[in-house]
């Protein structure tokens, strides 16, 4: 038996697109983000890889994501499930601030212990702050589980329980599942599912609004490790552009 799970970043963002840092703030797509979502879809039908599940974090540029590509795919109908855990890594007092002028004023070691570091966590952001979630109704039952900064590590470890109680019993029934999310969640996942060690997940980079197809054996271990992009030279490219953002 293989199970199938689909990753999809969202599409370019307005903050992507002017590169700022985001995090929880809740931007939308960029037109350019929206097409990108659109061809997602229509790659998926082409390739016959129809998603009967979708899951998403509870972001704007996710969940439209998800909603323009299973339109794309005619697939608008299927059941879906959302989860601040499958939210974008959230980037404390880095949030709204620009990526360029970010490593200019800190220098390319911090700019990036920052960045892809797994366990250093940014500045925690202020209550008050213009860009913190603090006082978002959709968050206000998080308790002490809201996030004022995290790393990777801590993405890990609040994405892994919906990974094991929603997304895994998903996949167990035979369903093909999507999961719309964020270029740091989406690296949490991968890291898991592929064995990346704390140190060489710095240098993966995940694209937007491209396909990621993984096809998992019966103890769910990724038949080819990473993954397969169904457009894999365009994706190599532009993970290469996420990689250099900033520079
Ligand atoms: C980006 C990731 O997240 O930025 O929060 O700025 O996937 O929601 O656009 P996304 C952000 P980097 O970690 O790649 O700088």
């Amino acid at each position: 038996m293989t199970y199938t799970l689909v990753l999809l970043r969202h599409g370019e963002s307005v903050w992507n697109a002017k590169n700022l840092f985001t995090g929880w703030v809740d931007v939308d797509l960029s037109d350019k983000g929206r097409a990108e979502a659109v061809s997602a879809g229509e790659q998926l039908k082409e390739a016959g890889l129809l998603p009967d599940l979708v899951h998403t974090s509870l972001q704007r540029r996710a969940i439209n994501t998800a909603n323009l590509a299973l339109d794309a795919a005619d697939r608008h109908w299927i059941p879906v499930r959302r989860s601040w855990r499958l939210n974008e890594r959230h980037y404390g007092a880095l949030q709204g601030k620009d990526k360029k002028q970010t490593l200019e004023a800190y220098g390319e070691e911090q700019f990036m212990l920052w960045r892809r570091s797994f366990d250093v966590p940014p500045p925690p952001i202020d209550p008050d702050d213009e860009f913190s979630q603090a006082h978002d109704v959709r968050y206000a039952g998080l308790g002490d589980d809201a996030p004022r900064s995290e790393c990777l590590k801590d993405v890990i470890a609040r994405m892994l329980p919906w990974w094991e109680s929603a997304i895994v019993p998903d996949l167990l029934e035979g369903n093909t599942v999507l999961v719309a999310a964020h270029g740091n969640s989406l690296r949490g996942i991968v890291k898991h599912l592929d064995g990346i060690s704390d140190t060489d997940i710095a240098g993966l980079n995940i694209p937007t609004g491209m396909p990621l197809v993984y096809r998992l054996g019966k103890d769910l271990k990724p038949e080819v490790p990473g993954g397969e992009y169904l457009d894999p030279e365009a994706a190599r490219a532009a993970a290469e552009a996420v990689a250099n953002q900033g520079r």
